[in-house]
């Protein structure tokens, strides 16, 4: 062959790659529009009935929220759906990266809603919905010494939990939060059951393992992470839960406990322990203050950062406060933000009092929404519209919220006065009884029960018991007597029921908060970190924009790289509360430690 001729063939080759190669991406783009349409419709429709669903707890709500649920599970797991996607990633080097990352979301999708066991899909839809109804229509109930039952709100219960002195005022608090497990635990063992049918149509190891492949991680990388997040913060756990349980045995007047009796503590699963440290009390700042100013403080820090003010949409359809006393609607208490349309429907849903665990809750829930917001642009297809990963998510609001309990912050809103004198070890103390408490929570008994629960199939005739030995040997609590298997005390976590397989999502969000509130604070404000200000900080704003603003198109290693130059770990939190331990070590001095030993 002449160099001419051959010349010529690799130019016509060259051509008819390009062609392809194009043809390959131009099919690509009309399945994604197709499907962004078609998704985008029905997503909202289910969302919106959802919503009402969880505002307004009925049978007629469920019905119809099952109804377009199912209309949009048939849809995202349909079988040509399927096919066309797994045809096209085929192809993979011939696709935009956005292409890529686009069809593994509807593979990832599909796997949740499978078509080809529609029934199993179905009857998940239907166990899911009837599942938050029973928790959320749940009556807790409260006897007065005199027997008398009185149905009191979670706002109530933890707001016992956080401030009775009266053991006995308390256990009933305590034993009144976990009926509920009672009335759910048949539900939870069918979701178990349908949720891993569900995961294992499309090959994954179990729904827990479903859950985690969102980070392109195998359900046991997911536990060992979590596994060293807790033996790395363990040493410090160990002297708070000594500290603790000799402060609260003198507090109750009773002998000091080998471990933590669960209804001593102020917060129903003993996730975070606010309120022990009486030199900070935080709830006090807030008595004079309305629920609404609580939320309308939280749109306004954020604001200064340099975020828009939200939409009148937000205030309009959001359900931020409890019910009106007297209605008979009942709904979800637990916080949540909510994107219905993946464009500019966001609402949240909350049932805000005006105490400090709501003020973090409006700073977190709207961190949520303005992520909403930011990855709402042009740039990010539909369908990558989610946090880098669902830490991140967790972790935009929840930095808000350390920001926001910064005593620079708190003296800027006149929470505290100016010439407030604080005792900065008692103040680092209260801090790390909530988000260093929380790990072992999060990181330990939580994951570990729902990778038993799924990737084990744990047996239901051991669920309390299984609950228990992890709570036990992660957190060092104890119920206040022995068990049962009639009760399911798990599942008096809501996101055991409807939140599923997810909560290392917090513990993740933890360390990532201290690592960005590390480099926000030293990098940007240059600030000491233990006491900084955010507020009015556009370069904040910026910093935290351009982490929100490319969603889940961008890989979350690289987002964290790229933006601190460096890897996520827990130094920056273990740094944070290092003056402390020094201070807990003088404090435990003699005391005997049963955290390291388990
Ligand atoms: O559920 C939440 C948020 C809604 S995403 C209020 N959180 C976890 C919980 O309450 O258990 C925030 C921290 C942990
Ligand atoms: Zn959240």
């Amino acid at each position: 062959m002449n160099s001419k001729v051959a010349c010529l063939a690799f130019i016509l080759t060259f051509l008819f790659s390009l062609a392809c190669t194009n043809q390959v991406k131009q099919d690509a783009q009309t399945f994604l529009d197709e499907y962004t349409e078609t998704y985008q419709k029905l997503d909202y429709e289910a969302s919106k009935a959802a919503w009402l669903a969880n505002t307004d707890i009925s049978e007629e709500h469920d019905s119809l929220s099952v109804i377009t649920d199912k209309a949009l599970s048939e849809y995202i797991g349909k079988k040509e759906v399927i096919e066309k996607a797994k045809s096209l990633l085929e192809h993979k080097s011939q696709l935009d990266r956005l292409q890529v990352l686009q069809l593994n979301k509807i593979l990832l999708t599909a796997a949740h809603r499978p078509g080809t066991i529609p029934e199993v899909v179905g009857a998940l839809i239907e166990a899911e919905t009837k599942q938050t109804s029973l928790l959320y229509g749940f009556d807790f109930v409260i006897r007065d010494q005199r027997g008398k039952a009185k149905i009191v709100s979670t706002n109530e219960i933890d707001d016992i939990l956080v401030h009775s002195k009266d053991i006995d005022e308390r256990l009933a608090a305590w034993e009144s939060s976990k009926e509920v497990g009672k009335v759910l635990k048949d539900g939870l063992a069918n979701l178990q059951s349908l949720r891993n049918k569900v995961a294992r149509e499309m090959g994954h190891s179990s729904f827990f393992g479903l859950e985690v492949a969102d980070y392109g991680m195998t359900a046991d990388e997911m536990v060992e992470l979590m596994d060293n997040l807790v033996e790395e913060l363990r040493p410090l756990y160990s002297e708070l839960h000594t500290y603790v349980r000799y402060e609260l045995a003198e507090r109750y007047n009773e002998p000091v406990p080998e471990k933590l009796p669960a209804h001593w503590l102020p917060n129903r699963w003993g996730q975070r322990w606010p309120g022990i440290v009486e030199a900070v009390n935080l709830d006090e700042l807030f008595e004079d203050k309305s629920a609404e100013w609580m939320v309308r403080a939280g749109e306004e820090f954020y604001v200064s950062l340099g975020f828009d003010t939200l939409n009148q949409n937000f205030w309009e359809r959001s359900d931020l406060y409890p019910v009106e006393e007297g209605a008979s609607r009942k709904k979800n208490n637990h916080a949540s933000a909510w994107h219905l349309d993946l464009q500019d429907d966001y609402r949240s849903l909350m049932s805000v009092v005006p105490n400090s665990r709501w003020f973090g809750t409006s700073h977190h829930e709207l961190g949520h929404i303005y992520y909403y917001i930011e990855y709402s642009n042009p740039d990010v297809p539909l369908l990558l519209r989610g946090g880098a990963n669902r830490s991140y998510h967790e972790g935009m609001g929840t930095l808000m919220n350390v920001a926001s309990s910064q005593q620079a912050y708190l003296q800027h809103l006149n929470l505290l006065p100016e010439d407030a004198e604080i005792d900065q070890i008692q103040w680092l103390l209260n801090e790390a009884l909530g988000d260093v408490v929380f790990i072992p929570f999060s990181a330990g008994t939580m994951t570990h029960f729902e990778y038993d629960l799924y990737e084990n199939d744990l047996p239901k005739t051991q669920y309390n018991q299984r609950w228990w030995e992890l709570v036990e040997k992660y957190q060092g609590i104890v119920p206040p007597s022995p068990r049962g298997e009639e009760y399911c005390d798990a599942s008096s976590k809501t996101h055991i029921n409807n939140d599923p397989a997810q909560y290392y999502d917090y513990a993740l969000s933890s360390i990532l908060v201290y690592h960005l509130h590390n480099y926000i604070a030293t990098n940007i404000l240059k600030q000491d970190p233990n006491n900084c200000n955010y507020y009015g900080s556009k370069k904040v704003g910026d910093f935290l924009k351009s982490i929100m603003r490319p969603g889940s198109s961008k890989d979350w290693r690289k987002v964290l790289k790229e933006k601190t130059g460096e890897d996520l770990s827990a130094k920056a939190m273990l740094k944070y509360f290092e003056p402390l331990m020094e201070y807990l070590k003088e404090q435990n001095k003699g005391r005997e430690s049963v955290i390291a030993s388990l």
